[in-house]
């Protein structure tokens, strides 16, 4: 009996290791300055170091090929990347027009708190909020978007926590 009782711990135990593994897809989910994320899906993939973002992108093939990066927020002003950045990715590029809205993040999760400039890419351009949901006060303005902010202000400055790309 005490034999088929071990045995059984031994199962749990590796049962129990096994399941965080398989669902790193998630790996860096946990730590590091250095983000990710494939809109509409708010899972955010973080690392160390920019390469290791890199290959965990790729060990995962989280991102899908048809994803296009359309902004890059930095928690450091005039795009410094040494505290760590967030890219974010999408199915396309946004329209050419900035009068609808192209794609969103409601929550910014681990990235809220952070911004302090950004840049986004492929006729995208960004408006934050202070508040989920695109609630708050809005950077540049509440009808307006910036393709890239050296400096989202001191009022601003790590406040965002949701974001609209146009
Ligand atoms: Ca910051």
């Amino acid at each position: 009996v005490r034999r088929l009782i071990q045995a059984v711990a031994v199962m749990l135990v590796v049962a129990g290791s096994v399941v965080p593994a398989a669902s790193a897809g998630a790996v860096g989910v946990t730590g590091g300055s250095y983000c990710s994320v494939s809109l509409p899906e708010p899972t955010y993939v973080c690392a160390d170091s920019p390469s290791a973002l890199a290959s965990v992108q790729s060990a995962g093939s989280r991102l899908a090929a048809t994803q296009f990066l359309i902004a890059r927020l930095y928690d450091n002003s005039n795009f410094d990347t040494s505290a760590g950045y967030l890219n974010v990715y999408a199915a396309g590029d946004c329209t050419l027009s900035t009068g609808n809205i192209d794609y969103t993040m409601n929550d910014l999760s681990t990235w809220s708190n952070r911004v302090s400039s950004f840049e986004s890419f492929g006729n995208c351009a960004a408006r934050l909020w202070t508040a989920t949901n695109y609630a708050g006060s809005a950077y540049p303005s509440t009808s307006t978007f910036l393709v890239s902010s050296s400096y989202v202000g001191a009022t601003f400055n790590d406040k965002a926590k949701s974001a609209q790309f146009s």
